[in-house]
């Protein structure tokens, strides 16, 4: 499908998407976010993507949501509509890993739809921030809830209170990226990292994902015993003998996704 708010480009297994509204750093609008929904719905069901990398421009990866289009909505249109929260639950609704590659502004909307992928790498030059406070209004897509679980209470609320902007050394310090790496490696790093994950087995690669999001969404009980079944259930499929065997016969393994 063509896309005017952002770029798709797969190649080898990894789907490399780029949001593309420079005029406005790339702001969040309904556009981009219905095209984002769509465009990772399609990733998650093309046999040839395996891993999604996401990201802006240099200068932004997403300045927040389009303050322009917001500015003059009535509490009754924003409820009616539910303001981005189907799109951003489609995102979060999407079962192959996503790595957000943020270079530049990562703030409001922005730093949520980061914090909504599987795993950040961020470039030397990142800046995280929460600065709706300065707008008059707060987070809406998440931002509360992640940015406190992401990187303890005090430090997401003082950013969500003062909006103040995280660098990319306080936001690896901190636990919100995984990896920080120079500007122009961002993208190779990102694409290098989901090559890594294409050659594993794609079930064990989901089951992880949603086992890992059991941290954040359950209780530690549950969370527990949820990774313990999945493990257990792994055990069903070709790729767990696979993967043994071939460590057992010092050869690489033949996923086959099943
Ligand atoms: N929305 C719309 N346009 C934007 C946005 C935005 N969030 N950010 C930047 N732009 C536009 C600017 O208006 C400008 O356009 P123009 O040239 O037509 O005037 C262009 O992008 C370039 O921006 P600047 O000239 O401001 O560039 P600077 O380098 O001087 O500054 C900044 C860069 C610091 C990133 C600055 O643009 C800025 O502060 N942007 C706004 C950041 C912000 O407040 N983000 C939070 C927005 S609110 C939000 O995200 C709520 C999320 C929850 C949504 C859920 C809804 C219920």
């Amino acid at each position: 499908m063509a896309y005017q708010t952002l770029t798709v480009e797969i190649d080898d297994y990894v789907a490399l998407i780029r949001l593309n509204r420079p005029e406005a750093l790339n702001a969040l609008n309904s556009q981009l976010l219905s095209e984002l929904g769509n465009a990772l719905a399609e990733a998650d069901q093309n046999e040839k993507v395996r891993c999604i990398v996401l990201t802006g421009s240099e200068k932004a990866f997403a300045a927040g949501a389009d303050i322009k289009e917001m500015a003059e909505k009535s509490f009754v249109e924003v409820y009616n509509d539910d303001l981005f929260g189907a799109e951003i639950d489609r995102i979060t609704a999407t079962r192959k890993p996503i790595i957000a590659a943020v270079s530049g502004y990562a703030l409001g909307g922005g730093c949520e739809l980061a914090m909504a992928c599987d795993f950040i790498i961020c470039a030397d030059n990142a800046k995280f921030g929460q600065p709706e406070i300065n707008l008059g209004v707060i987070a809406g897509i998440g931002g509360t809830q992640r940015l406190t679980r992401f990187v303890g209470k005090s430090k997401s609320m003082e950013m969500h209170l003062t909006g103040r902007f995280m660098d990319a050394t306080e936001a690896e310090r901190a636990g919100l990226v995984s990896r920080v790496v120079p500007a122009t490696k961002l993208i190779p790093e990102a694409v290098a990292t989901a090559r890594k994950i294409t050659e594993k087995s794609l079930v064990a690669v989901m089951a992880a994902k949603e086992a890992v999001n059991r941290a954040y969404e359950t209780t530690m009980r549950e969370g527990i015993l949820f990774e313990r079944r999945t493990f257990q259930a792994l055990f069903a499929t070709e790729d767990q003998k696979e993967g043994m065997a071939a460590f057992l016969e010092k050869r690489e393994p033949q996923f086959r996704d099943r």
